[in-house]
């Protein structure tokens, strides 16, 4: 009896298991859980599928959208019915248009492969913004009394009073300058250095929040503080005041709901009091002053005697450039304790939080009213343990507090960020207390999406260091590097980097508002700035058009497309595209771009001594010619899947003639460069520039120059993004791996060596000698060449995209097994899933893992001699039923499979 129901037992899990429904997960709405304000007026949807079992796969899917829950099941506003669709990416809002202000709940089930339907999901929802100019109510606001030399940063507010029983109210909000808000005395939202940065004349960000637990019955109050940011404050490499605007203004709007139906706006107006307190000044680069004796006790809450306040002066700025915020915001992120307290030889009193980071310090304090506190910044400490911060140039990079004397204060800043490893502390007259400081990391919040482990400690710190020039220098806008007075968009580094940075963060969002910056700030003749959001004006240098860098046009969009599969950043940004190309054009003779002035393969390796025929220097129109070519292919590739098909046959050609002017002026027949250096290998061979019969002499020539250079690179922004990519195309992934792992000068893990904790902007910040590189250009903190990352991603684990495929719904992998490592593992989350592959060494054995997320497939790699030398979980694979072996590629078995978790392994001899 026992036997027969244990028998039962057993068949009844089977087959549970065999039926097991797939769950529905991650609701994304444009890339966000939940959004609220979005002015996007066909939202794209996107799910994923979560199971257990292999080779799971969407057939159909059915969406509903209604105005409550409750009517989702009984008639919702959109029902999309049943659609035979394999896609659970970006698939389009189909229903009614939507309103300004309203929250939508939406949910989805989906058919799986086996034909069976899932249980709904969980309801999710997104509330629309405010669509159009007239939506606003709220008039823009600037301070009412005449400011002070210093520019103390403006307070405004409002008290008001709720009649009845409230059922949501959203507040949207943006400034000229910087805001944070607060309603009775809360801060609403946790996001920082809002409204963002964006090329504000033409495009200025809002922010909505769902603000219904912060007000109450009654007397209520809002408070908004306001700093100059990079609107007003001084910015820019001539530190240049208003930039956008003389003014600094807030526009804000509380559109209240109640739950009998009615509504009420609360909106900036004449109506609003304005006055200064503790901020007495801010700036992105000087840093803040807070006196904490000068703040307003109270102000931001109900009851507060304003009458000595100034009324606020109204103002016509332009509603017309609002957008709604469609990258997530900065927010704090991680923490850091004191590592150390230190005194230096110039017995200054510093603390080091052990990573050099982005953001600022809080401080706790006690001391008397006046005492005056300074916290100085600094990236690194010079080769006699001195505080260091003269590669800041003239960014003061200071955070300023005065005590108000009555007990324990807790100060931060608001309105600026630092980057820095270690702060000196002026004005604390005893020892420093390591718990009285915690630093504070600030960046654009982005879902974390990829991390990478290998059995080389020193390549899991470059890893390290490679995320953290991410979080450092993505914040709001790509930036160059974030602590001296720069800290700008600049257009080369962000292309050089962007395949990397897919793999570490969604960064769909952020770099789909970046782009439309790009194309707003492109200038009339198709160039595009050197800096996005362009503050340097359209005058000659400043009017850009630099080969490597203005190619950021047609280089991210076809990347994003790639990695996300969505072809609105494509459309968005053709004509965009279409214009860069039509400027080289323009200034091309012969179809031989050589002209205007270009940074060229900046920051690479030179050394005095360069002779025999090598050399670092690539001649800059060289470059030039290789990127005109690179953007026309991406302008076709946009063009064929846009189906433009006059494009494609005029832009085709126009190829042609581009590769054939590049062989003929830079070209000996035999396929050496004119320059003959690694970039212009790489730069030739990456863009497909030699015809098929001379790439790999080329690739040969390259390795000939490594070697000449006692395998060191000498690549710089422009060759180092693709040098271990082509070296691993033509075969020489043995090359690549030696320059991955070189620790002498110049590689990337020289600065390993020297204790770096994020990526520098040269390959020598800090020279072998212990001197720093130029004060006038040294920042440590810099991404570009962390765009090996890329390669250790996509070659050395090898996740990828299959060719000819887009958003990693047809993966392949790929590993590249090599350099001595014993290991290498990588997760990614796609927008499937987490997608991961990781190979293992151990006693003669190789074992590759691979997980390939629902609704995928991918053809695996598998390095190994024959399909009968391979097991996968113990099994031959001839008897896995979910695999298929399609044959042999050089060194590979190749098989092709559906979702799961699958563990290969086959006998393996490392080669020497
Ligand atoms: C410097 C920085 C920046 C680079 C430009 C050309 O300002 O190194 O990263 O893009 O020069």
């Amino acid at each position: 009896m026992r036997k027969i129901s244990l028998l039962l037992l057993a068949f009844q899990c089977i087959t549970l298991s065999l039926l097991a429904q797939v769950k529905l997960d991650h609701l994304k709405t444009e890339n966000l859980s939940n959004p609220i304000g979005l002015d996007v007026v066909q939202p794209y949807f996107s799910w994923q599928l979560i199971s257990d079992q292999r080779n799971i796969a969407q057939t159909a899917y059915e969406i509903r959208v209604a105005e409550d829950v409750a009517a989702l099941t009984k008639g919702s506003s959109w029902a999309s019915g049943k659609i035979s669709f394999n896609q659970s990416i970006h698939v389009p809002y189909k229903g009614a248009a939507l309103t300004a202000g309203k929250k939508y709940y939406w949910q989805v089930r989906v058919w799986d492969n086996n034909g069976k339907a899932s249980a709904w999901s969980a309801v999710n929802h997104w509330q629309m913004g405010l669509l159009k100019p007239t939506d606003w109510k709220a008039q823009w606001i600037e301070p009412g009394y005449t400011e002070d030399k210093e520019f103390a940063a403006p307070l405004m507010r409002k008290e008001f009073s709720t009649g009845k029983k409230i059922k949501s109210a959203t507040a949207y909000i943006t400034a000229h300058g910087l805001y944070e808000a607060q309603i009775n005395g809360k801060r609403v939202g946790d996001a920082y250095l809002t409204p963002g940065w964006t090329s504000y004349n033409k495009r200025l960000q809002y922010q909505a929040y769902d603000v219904t637990n912060l007000l109450k019955d009654g007397a209520n109050a809002i408070a908004v503080t306001l700093g100059d940011g990079w609107y007003r404050g001084n910015f820019s490499f001539d530190h240049r005041r208003n930039i956008y605007g003389k003014d600094i203004a807030l526009l804000l709007q509380l559109d209240i709901v109640y739950t009998d139906g009615t509504t009420a706006t609360i909106a900036s107006d004449a109506s609003w009091k304005s006055s200064t307190g503790a901020i007495r000044s801010n700036g992105i680069y000087q840093g803040e002053v807070v006196d904490a004796t000068k703040e307003k006790i109270g102000w931001t809450v109900a009851g507060y005697d304003d009458k000595n306040w100034s009324a606020v002066k109204t103002s016509n700025a332009s509603k017309d450039i609002l957008v709604a915020t469609y990258n997530e915001p900065i927010k704090k992120h991680e923490t850091f304790a004191t590592l150390k307290v230190i005194t230096t030889p110039k017995k200054e009193k510093v603390i080091d939080f052990g990573q050099n980071l982005v953001g600022w310090v809080q401080l706790k304090v006690k001391g008397k009213a006046g005492d005056t506190i300074k916290v100085s910044h600094a990236e690194v400490l010079d080769k006699n343990g001195n505080f260091y911060t003269e590669n800041l140039r003239n960014a003061k990079a200071q955070a300023v507090y005065i005590l108000k004397g009555n007990g324990e204060e807790i100060f931060e800043p608001h309105f600026t960020f630092f980057g820095f490893r270690y702060i000196k502390v002026e004005g604390v007259a005893t020892e420093l207390q390591p718990q009285n400081f915690t630093a504070i990391a600030l960046y654009s919040a982005m879902q974390q999406t990829g991390s990478f482990t290998s059995s080389d400690s020193l390549i899991n710190q470059l890893q390290h260091n490679i995320e953290w020039g991410l979080r450092g220098n993505f914040v709001d806008v790509p930036t160059d590097c974030p602590q001296r007075d720069e800290r700008m968009g600049w257009t080369g580094d962000a292309q050089a980097f962007f395949r990397t940075a897919t793999f570490l963060r969604g960064v769909n969002n952020f770099f789909t508002k970046w782009m439309k910056d790009v194309s707003a700030d492109q200038i009339k003749n198709g160039s595009i700035p050197h800096v996005i959001p362009n503050v340097l004006g359209e005058e000659g240098w400043a009017a850009g058009g630099s080969a490597g860098w203005a190619d950021v046009s047609t280089i991210i969009p076809w990347e994003m497309y790639l990695v996300y599969g969505d072809k609105r950043i494509l459309e968005n940004q053709y004509s965009s595209m279409k214009a860069w190309v039509g400027y080289m054009q323009s200034k091309s003779k012969n179809d031989l771009w050589n002209t205007g002035s270009h940074f060229g393969d900046w920051l690479f390796y030179t050394m005095a001594d360069d002779n025999d025929g090598n050399a670092a220097i690539t001649n800059k129109y060289l470059i030039a010619q290789c990127f005109y070519a690179y953007s026309t292919q991406l302008l076709i590739n946009a063009a064929k899947e846009l189906g433009k098909a006059d494009d494609v046959a005029t832009y085709t050609a126009l190829l042609q003639r581009i590769k054939t002017a590049f062989l003929k002026e830079y070209t000996t027949p035999n396929g050496a460069t004119m320059s003959n250096t690694q970039t212009s290998y790489v730069l030739a061979l990456q863009f497909d520039l030699f015809p098929e019969a001379l790439r790999q002499q080329a690739a040969d020539r390259l390795v000939n120059n490594i070697k000449q250079y006692g395998n060191h690179l000498t690549t710089g922004f422009l060759g180092t993004p693709y040098l271990c990519h082509v070296l691993s195309r033509y075969g020489y992934s043995d090359v690549a791996y030696t320059l991955l792992l070189q620790k002498t000068y110049p590689s990337w893990l020289y600065p390993v060596t020297k204790g770096a904790t994020t990526i520098w902007e040269r390959w020598d910040g800090i020279r072998t000698n212990g001197d720093f590189q130029a004060i006038t250009m040294n920042s440590f903190n810099h991404y570009a060449y962390g765009a090996i990352g890329d390669w250790m991603y996509r070659v050395m684990v090898g996740i990828d995209v299959e060719d000819g495929t887009v958003g990693y719904k047809q993966i392949r992998i790929k590993p590249h097994i090599g350099g001595k490592f014993t290991h290498a593992y990588a997760d990614y989350i796609t927008q499937y899933g987490t997608l991961s592959s990781g190979w293992k060494i151990e006693n003669g054995k190789l074992t590759l893992h691979a997980f390939v997320p629902a609704n995928t497939t991918a053809t695996i790699y598998i390095p190994a001699a024959a399909a009968t030398d391979v097991l996968e979980s113990g099994q031959p694979l001839a008897l896995v039923k979910e695999i298929e072996v399609v044959g042999k590629a050089k060194e590979y078995v190749v098989v092709k499979v559906g979702s799961g978790k699958y563990e290969f392994s086959t006998a393996y001899t490392a080669k020497q």
